[in-house]
């Protein structure tokens, strides 16, 4: 009987396979999660199944596989929690790692708990103002007042990749523009390298796409405009060439040209849309906008154009204005007939290089490229973050903390709630703000501004390779086993995550702080598992725990069903019978390799070829689903008797898959340790079926068959037909001996 409990008790503390010691090395790497009070679902588990099989797999293969798990425990999540349940996040963030380990431990995944890292010990953050400071040194880092996302629910600052649809992705609360002093990262400086080396990775395509479209490089051109009121206006277009058809112009409400005019429409207007969002204003519906006053002097055309304002043009995007032109673009053309303005058709047969030609020979025009990437608000207003590491001076001005202070802890307070001025709750606790100038020494105060929870999961796959540094970052030497080979997550970090990741890895690759310009070689998006035809989520209520599937079929069933349910990739649904196969087929095979052990032979021998063949190209093809769907097609065929070699074979097979109940069958056989075992090869040839049979008929009637090799000569199979018939031809004589190819040898007599 298959005791899984028995099994899995006695096998827990014994499951992670060791690496020899100048094996090959392969980094298999899972997005690390952020450790949340209610603990990990079998929703989390598809992920973390899956890089641990392919873990186990490259150990089997003779790899050092090298599988790190982390936390990435700053940020909101914690401290929304702790303010709700007014525990305190540094102890919210201990009691949730510690469930989140003993769940990670339970499940049998075989990560090096030793080089853990978690984005909340002082000994890993200081390694994240290292790197700050090193940006600030290299002027990536300033300082810049920006109407930003402002929640008023949350009290903070969103950046743009954390809102969606104009809602906070945090709370759902309709976001609102706030004009506040912030720290930008300048990530725009490597917008072209960002976009240039998504061509080398090995990434999925949708994700690529994604990256490329949130970097947005657009080619047009700058074209000057000359106010009525003496001052110039730059707009940026796509298609200069369409400058003869300019009928209007249009500037965001937030343009610095608005600031002057004394005009209570135009004011009105502007107070109007400064709580809308991005995706309001550019949503499908009547654009709105006022006349500015201003008129401008199209110069192409020398026509006198209006100057409107409209909050269908974005002020982060070009440069905040735009040219109308009603007949060739349909936001322009909305708004030319909701406000009377001329429309030209025209037909254009003037190339763009050309147009950008003419307006260079003008002197008012030049060819210009535009990215919709922006540079990355890096502060943050909260508590629960790592403390920017800067001195503000009067003499001096912004001041770095000197290297050799870092970390600058955080600092403990009772007093974490956010405030509603925007300032952060640091800002209150004098006993950090007040210090003394690095650089004058007289009195001066440090920045009160957090980091953003993506500061620590930029680098943080950087640090597993040596997590107890206290010198660098981490030594040249164990940074060799980077970049990571596999990259396993979920598609929603798509933009956030993985462009931040790539970004510092580039900076520190420009610092020579790391030798490669790319963290991920591949990267892989598990699907989602729902339940109940929604996302399994606490809130929602359709949680899976994984503990009670645990209780019920044990550890290896519950590790095969999140492989099985589904290819690995797609969204799928949890299936409470779908999970009795797979706890059918280990019970089968517990029973097979316990109760019916038979010698081998060649036929087995055989299927033992096959079996490693047709797992090993599943292995390769991340198929998990299909695999096992092998191991049960094979358990079935071999239900009448199973030889030693073909068990022992079968086990290794299955134990990336399963693994405590492949060590205890292991056990009966050998004394080795399961996972110093070689993955199997297979020899091709022992795959074919070379055999086949022919039926033997006289006169056209079955009389026996016989085996014979597939590509057997026409002569030879007749040959040994007619030995095998020698009695029944014996008293009659041949008339003719047809052969049809690998099917029949029928031998017509009289
Ligand atoms: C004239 C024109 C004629 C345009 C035409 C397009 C088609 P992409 O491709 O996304 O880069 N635009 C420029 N700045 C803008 C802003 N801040 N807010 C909203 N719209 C802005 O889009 C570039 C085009 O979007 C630009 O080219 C401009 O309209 C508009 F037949 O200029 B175009
Ligand atoms: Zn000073």
């Amino acid at each position: 009987m298959y005791n899984y409990k028995k099994i899995e008790e006695k096998w827990k503390h014994s499951l992670n396979p060791k690496p020899s010691a100048n094996a090959p090395k392969y980094y298999c790497l899972d997005m690390f999660p952020y450790p949340s009070a209610s603990g990990l679902h079998v929703g989390h588990w598809r992920g973390y199944v899956l890089s641990d099989v392919i873990a186990r797999y490259k150990t089997l293969q003779g790899y050092d596989v090298l599988h790190p798990m982390g936390f990435d425990a700053f940020g909101l999540p914690t401290e929304n929690f702790a303010i709700k349940s007014k525990i305190h996040p540094e102890e919210v963030t201990k009691t949730s790692i510690e469930n989140y380990k003993r769940q990670l431990e339970d499940i049998g995944a075989t990560y090096n708990w030793e080089n853990s890292v978690n984005t909340t010990d002082p000994s890993f953050y200081k390694w994240t103002q290292w790197i700050f400071l090193k940006m600030f040194e290299e002027g990536l880092a300033y300082e810049k007042e920006m109407p930003l996302n402002w929640c008023s629910s949350c009290k903070v600052v969103k950046a743009n990749e954390e809102v969606t649809g104009g809602v906070c992705d945090r709370c759902g609360n309709e976001t609102t523009k706030k004009l506040l002093r912030q720290w930008m990262l300048k990530i725009t400086k490597y917008a072209d390298r960002l976009l240039e080396d998504l061509d080398t990775l090995d990434w999925p395509e949708k994700v690529k796409k994604m990256q490329k479209e949130w970097i947005g490089k657009s080619h047009g051109a700058h074209i000057k405009f000359n106010l009525s009121n003496g001052k110039e206006l730059t707009v940026f277009t796509t298609r200069p060439d369409t400058i003869f058809g300019a009928t209007f112009l249009v500037l965001a409400p937030e343009h610095d040209i608005l600031k002057n005019i004394d005009n209570e429409e135009v004011k009105n207007y502007i107070k109007k849309t400064a709580n809308k969002s991005n995706i309001e204003r550019m949503a499908e519906k009547e654009k709105t906008g006022v006349f500015t006053g201003l008129t401008a002097i199209n110069p192409i055309t020398n026509e006198k154009i209006d100057v409107y304002t409209a909050d269908y043009v974005l002020i982060e995007y070009g440069t905040g204005a735009i040219m109308g032109v009603p007949s060739d673009d349909e936001r322009d053309s909305e708004f030319a007939i909701k406000h009377n303005l001329p429309i030209k058709e025209l037909e254009y047969n003037k190339s763009i290089e050309e147009a950008i030609q003419m307006l260079k020979e003008k002197g008012v025009g030049e060819e210009k490229i535009s990215y919709k990437l922006r540079d990355w608000v890096f502060s943050r207003q909260r508590y629960w973050g790592e403390p920017i590491p800067l001195v503000h001076c009067k003499e001096c001005g912004t001041v770095p903390v000197p290297y050799e202070q870092l970390p600058i802890r955080l600092p403990h307070t009772e007093h974490y709630e956010p405030t509603d001025t925007g300032e952060s709750p640091l800002a209150n606790i004098e006993e950090f703000v007040n210090c003394e100038c690095p650089n004058c020494s007289k009195p001066a105060k440090r920045e009160t501004n957090t980091m953003p929870q993506w500061a620590g999961s930029s680098w943080y796959f950087l640090r597993y390779v040596d997590p107890h540094n206290d010198n660098e970052l981490a030594s040249k030497e164990a940074l060799k086993a980077l970049p990571v080979d596999m990259y396993i997550g979920g598609i929603e970090h798509a933009v956030l995550h993985l462009l931040y990741a790539r970004f510092y890895t580039k900076f520190l690759y420009d610092i020579g702080a790391v030798h490669f310009e790319e963290p991920f070689k591949k990267l892989f998006n598990q699907g989602m598992l729902n339940y109940k035809g929604q996302k399994m989520s606490k809130s929602l209520g359709n949680v899976v725990s994984p503990d009670d599937v645990i209780e019920k079929y044990g550890r290896d069933t519950l590790r095969m069903y999140e492989l099985f349910v589904a290819p690995a990739e797609i969204d799928t649904e949890w299936d409470d019978a779908g999970i009795e196969g797979v706890y059918r087929f280990l019970s089968r095979f517990y029973r097979l390799v316990s109760e019916n052990i038979i010698p081998h032979n060649e036929d087995l021998e055989k299927t033992r070829h096959k079996l490693i063949k047709d797992i090993t190209l599943r292995m390769e093809d991340f198929s998990f689903n299909t695999a096992i769907s092998k191991f049960m097609e094979y358990s079935n065929h071999l239900s009448s008797g199973i030889s030693e070699e073909v068990s022992k074979t079968f086990i290794i097979l299955l134990a990336p898959f399963a693994p405590f109940i492949a060590s205890e069958l292991w056990e009966k056989f050998e004394s080795s340790e399961l996972f110093k075992q070689n993955w199997p090869v297979y020899d091709e040839e022992k795959t074919i079926d070379n055999f086949i049979e022919i039926a033997l008929q006289i006169n056209g009637k079955l009389r026996a068959t016989l085996n014979v090799s597939k590509d057997e000569q026409k002569e030879v199979v007749i040959e040994k037909a007619k030995k095998l018939l020698e009695d029944k031809l014996e008293s009659v004589s041949i008339v003719k001996e047809i052969y049809i190819q690998g099917k029949i040898v029928n031998i017509v007599v009289k």
